[in-house]
């Protein structure tokens, strides 16, 4: 038996290193790695369900055709036959914006930059711009603080408040309940802001359940009355902030019983929300990605920020604004660009918002989409409106689909490429939490007849007739050597940081600020941290103040009465794993959660079929009662597959958020009604 160090490559915050055990090609253990300080005692139940995950007799390990509505198996060389034709014949007769490159969050790593490199040879595509995740809150923070980087994970440990606003790590981040649990053990006070009763409020001193969408102006009041207090930092102010003035002269202006009307927040809990972060010591403010997935997610986390720069609660240990920390990602130069801002497409020079992929796929001209090549995304069920999505996947004429299981998205492709798991090829990771830089090695041979995508996209260049030298230049040679000196390569640029040294195990990365901005370094246009932000407005057209805007569908502007929100669950990331044994057997059936006083007026039990809809569409699904819900709202995690005819995102709507181009995906009013009982 062997035993390497790893660490897990999902889009998740905690990025857990790990240790994997193979034996005869197999991978048959995985144990915790406690070298890492952020992640000590090893993986979740997902991370477990690798061993199964790899192994699993439902992954696709070979090529597949499309054949009625089966799916039959064909060989590499058919495959890249067929591929390699339509791509000439789209390039010829419509040229290659007519191709549709769709890649997103399903593998972290290097290498994915070496997928953009093939689709440049061909000559540009049509691809995405914009994240369906987090980018207005970066965005957001970016123009507030110069960027985005949080004190390490260990450091809540120092914190005297805790306040996890729109964030429920107890199941999106189980390794920051660690740190939190410290904190609390030597008198920290806890603090959830979450219209939900999450697993993480079930931990908290005190929830408070806003009405969605409505956090921008409980923020706001709150600096209401910590000025009206004089409970700001004036030194702190002074030195380091742009805007202060504005800022207060605004929010003064603010009346409190508005607040408490337009949130739904007792006033009680507002000045109770303030004595916290006036008494009990350094703040930390960790902000979760749910939270700003509204048509006002942008301005929302200016206004949560700006709690953390008047008090001053920045560059301290314990005191830390922890939204996204990007100092572990050394090599976002190289790796795929995430997010193409329109007419700033370089490569590819024609994208579309990926907030709207259906509606933008149909809507191209000149020329129109033809073919579409998918890998590491599962747009079907993962992006909003999926009726769309499925709608524009079904006018093109050619699908190819690179992954690991049969999905929806693979459902709806010609040909299948069967994708990597992560112990089948070596790369480098990084997290936007876990602070270190991390080697997944190969640990095992792909199974079947998988081949990464580096080698899928070297056969295929050669089958495009591209010169031997321009693929060499484009894309590492498919062979072990081959991609580890393209990796120490990349490395070179890091002195003593080394492929060797990542074999031992995590590394934190290079420069690494314990506590971030402890130097006092905002790198903002006036160097300044920017309460008053000219881009703001410049680039977005937001106001250059942090101001609250009432979201663009919500209970005000909708003809249905309930909020929907559709968050992240610990049994899954996004929509992988569910199809697992063992994940089945911990969550077996999806489910809507909604309050139990709502479900009583509409004569709803537990366990009873309901109907949810709206004029997007509708699902069907078996309703949980929850005293602690927030009236008016429903809650169905994302992640469910149509073909388990669960998806939220049948329901939510194609909508950008106000900055960073990313999706509002619960910017989402529905109604719902009994179908059946229990
Ligand atoms: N187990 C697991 N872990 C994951 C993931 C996963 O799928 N599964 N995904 C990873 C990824 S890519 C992401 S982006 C993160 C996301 O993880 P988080 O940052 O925790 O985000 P969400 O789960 O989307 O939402 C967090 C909370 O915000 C609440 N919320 C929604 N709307 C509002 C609002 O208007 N106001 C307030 N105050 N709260 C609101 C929701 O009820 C939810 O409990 O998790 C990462 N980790
Ligand atoms: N309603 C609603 N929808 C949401 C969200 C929400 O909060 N609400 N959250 C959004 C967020 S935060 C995110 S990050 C997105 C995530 O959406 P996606 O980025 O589409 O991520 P996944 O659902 O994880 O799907 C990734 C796919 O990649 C495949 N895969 C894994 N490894 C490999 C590989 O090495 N190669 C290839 N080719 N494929 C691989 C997996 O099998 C899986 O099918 O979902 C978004 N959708
Ligand atoms: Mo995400």
């Amino acid at each position: 038996m062997e035993v390497h160090n790893t660490a897990c490559p999902r889009n998740c915050y905690s990025t857990c290193s790990f240790k994997v055990s193979t034996d005869n090609g197999k991978v048959v253990g995985i144990d915790p790695q406690p070298i890492n300080k952020a992640t000590p005692e090893g993986p979740c139940i997902k991370g477990l369900s690798y061993l199964e995950r790899v192994n699993s007799s439902d992954r696709i390990l070979y090529p597949m055709k499309k054949s009625g509505d089966e799916f039959e198996r064909i060989s590499w060389e058919t495959a890249l036959e067929v591929i390699s034709e339509k791509l000439k014949e789209f390039h010829h007769d419509f040229g290659p914006h007519s191709v549709l490159y769709y890649a997103a969050s399903g593998m972290s790593g290097v290498l994915n930059g070496v997928s953009s490199s093939f689709w440049e040879m061909y000559g540009g595509a049509t691809t995405v711009y914009g994240n369906l995740c987090w980018p207005a809150g970066l965005e957001a923070t970016r123009l507030t603080l110069g960027e985005n980087k949080h004190n390490a994970p260990w450091d809540i440990e120092n914190a005297g408040v805790i306040i996890l606003w729109g964030k429920n790590p107890a199941e999106t981040n189980i390794q920051q309940m660690l740190p939190i649990g410290k904190a609390r053990e030597k008198g920290a006070r806890i603090i959830v802001i979450d219209p939900r009763y999450t697993p993480t409020a079930q931990k908290a001193d005190l929830l408070v359940q806003p009405i969605p969408g409505t956090d921008a102006l409980l923020a706001l009041g709150i600096a209401k009355i910590l000025i009206e207090k004089n409970q700001v930092d004036k030194d702190f102010l002074n030195k380091y902030v742009l805007g202060y003035e504005q800022f207060r002269e605004e929010v003064l202006k603010i009346n409190l019983e508005e607040v408490s009307a337009t949130c739904g927040v007792p006033l009680e809990f507002i000045q109770e929300i303030v004595a916290a972060i006036v008494g009990s010591g350094p703040m930390t403010l960790v902000v979760g990605y749910g939270m700003q997935r509204y048509s006002n997610g942008g301005q929302t986390t200016r206004c949560l920020l700006a709690l953390s720069v008047i008090t001053g609660n920045i560059g301290k240990p314990g005191a830390c604004w922890h939204y996204a920390d990007l100092q572990g990602d050394i090599f976002s130069e190289i790796k795929e660009p995430e997010s193409y801002y329109p007419g700033n497409d370089g490569l590819f020079r024609r994208s579309i918002s990926t907030s709207s992929l259906g509606e933008q796929m149909m809507l191209q001209q000149n020329p129109k989409l033809k073919m579409a090549w998918v890998e590491r995304g599962n747009p079907l069920t993962q992006n909003p409106d999926s009726n769309k999505v499925m709608e524009a996947f079904r006018q093109l004429d050619f699908v190819v689909v690179v992954d690991q299981f049969l999905t929806d998205t693979a459902k709806e492709a010609d040909i299948i490429l069967p994708a990597k798991s992560m112990f089948e090829q070596t790369d480098i990771i990084s997290s936007y939490w876990n602070p270190y830089v991390q080697l997944k090695p190969k640990v095992i041979e792909p199974m079947g007849e998988v081949k990464p995508e580096t080698e899928i996209y070297y056969l295929l260049a050669q089958r495009m007739g591209f010169s031997e030298q321009e693929i060499l230049e484009n894309i590492p040679q498919p062979n072990d050597q081959a991609i580890e000196d393209w990796l120490i390569e990349k490395l070179n640029a890091f002195p003593g940081l080394t492929l060797e040294k990542l074999r031992m195990g995590p590394v934190l990365a290079p420069g690494l600020q314990e506590v971030a901005f402890s130097n006092r370094v905002f790198p903002t246009s006036s160097g300044k941290i920017e309460l008053y932000s000219e881009e703001a407005a410049s680039r977005w057209g937001v106001s250059s103040l942090p101001t609250y805007e009432p979201v663009i569908e919500g209970k005000d502007n909708s003809s249905f009465p309930f909020n929907l929100l559709s968050p992240n669950t610990k049994n899954r990331i996004h929509s992988q794993f569910g199809n697992l044994q063992v994940i089945k057997s911990a969550a077996p059936e999806p489910y809507a959660t909604i309050n139990q006083l709502d479900a009583q007026k509409k004569n709803i039990q537990n366990g009873d079929w309901i109907s949810v809809f709206n004029d997007r569409g509708e699902l069907k699904i078996k309703a949980k009662l929850d005293p602690w819900m927030r009236p008016g709202c429903v809650s169905i995690y994302n992640g469910y597959w149509h073909q388990e005819g669960a998806c939220p995102n049948t329901l939510s709507k194609g909508r950008e958020t106000d900055m960073g181009h990313g999706a509002a995906f619960h910017d989402n009013m529905v109604d719902y009604q009994k179908v059946t009982s229990n």
